[in-house]
């Protein structure tokens, strides 16, 4: 019988082998998660999300999302291991106990299926989506620069051969759209952490203005914890602060738009390395790397929990 525990979590699988664990996990865990489509990307591949929730009815909510950029491939990794993470630690571990017998997490590992497929068959660094765009030959929208948030802000480009082109207009993706009709209709979203690699930070909004958030202390604090927890583990360090003091000004990102759109506790993880191996890091890392977020992610959520 397949075992979503038995997966190979230490190396880099295609989206074919991902969506068919999805299904062996569900399958291990019936009680506790589900899988639910939100949408069809811009080839037509289903949006899946994993749902993990003890009951009750439109619960507060966690959202995690991994692979928006499809080249960062540690981030769909660590997506798997941590929601296999999460399935075994429920009953087990405290928090995840308490978080999960008072809140809903809703992740969705293969954020851009598209461009992941895309990374497997023809460009391992393909960042964007897939999109075509009209009157250019080249191909696809940034989805990280694609929020109704300071749209088409600093670090977007008007050019359709940019990496960090932000498309026609806002939320034009439909893997974009995809997740701001489902936080919209949900309504009961408390945290979004979308995470992406590399540089080792821990960020929250906002980046499409310098201006502090009004929660930046309460949030830094938090920040700091969670970083701290993180390199408690293997010694890995994290940076952390807001997006525009910490990276760089940038309009058109999902924390940006999820906090403006009353999610307050909204952070994006940049997972390792720091550019020795970049997007190419070696799946002997996986692991440690998955290993090492899951205290901060858990940091987060028990912030969540008890405000
Ligand atoms: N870097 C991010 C980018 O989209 C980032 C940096 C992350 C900005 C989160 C805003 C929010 O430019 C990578 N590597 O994707
Ligand atoms: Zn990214």
């Amino acid at each position: 019988k397949r075992s979503s525990s038995t997966f190979d979590f230490a190396s880099y699988h295609t989206l074919d082998e991902i969506y068919d664990w999805m299904d062996v996990l569900v399958e291990d865990h019936p009680n506790l998660v589900s899988k639910i489509q939100i949408g069809q990307s811009y080839e037509k591949r289903p949006l899946y999300v994993l749902k993990f929730s003890t009951g009750g009815w439109n619960r507060p909510a966690i959202w995690l999302d991994t692979g928006i950029h499809s080249r960062e491939w540690i981030t769909q990794a660590t997506g798997v291991w941590t929601a296999n993470k999460i399935a075994e630690e429920y009953g087990k571990d405290r928090s995840v106990t308490a978080v999960l017998d008072s809140m809903d997490i809703f992740l969705e590992i293969v954020t851009n299926p598209d461009g992941f497929a895309f990374t497997h068959s023809s460009n391992r660094l393909w960042r964007k989506t897939r999109s075509i765009n009209a009157g250019s030959r080249c191909v696809g929208v940034d989805p990280n620069r694609n929020w109704d948030a300071g749209f088409g802000g600093a670090s977007s480009s008007s050019d359709p051969c940019s990496e960090t082109y932000h498309g026609p207009h806002a939320h034009s993706e439909r893997e974009v759209r995809a997740i701001v009709d489902f936080i919209h209709g949900h309504g009961n979203v408390k945290s979004v952490i979308s995470i992406h690699s590399y540089s080792q930070m821990l960020l929250f909004p906002y980046g499409y203005r310098t201006a502090p958030i009004p929660d930046h202390q309460e949030m830094n604090e938090l920040a700091k914890k969670a970083v701290s927890d993180l390199a408690a583990v293997f010694g890995t360090k994290y940076t952390y602060g807001s997006i525009a003091n910490t990276i760089y000004m940038a309009g058109g990102t999902t924390i940006d738009w999820a906090y403006d759109n009353g999610v307050k506790y909204s952070f994006s993880l940049e997972l390792r390395d720091s550019g020795r191996y970049g997007f190419l890091l070696p799946s002997s890392q996986i692991v440690p790397t998955a290993t090492e977020t899951w205290p901060a992610l858990l940091d987060i959520m028990v912030h969540v929990l008890e405000h």
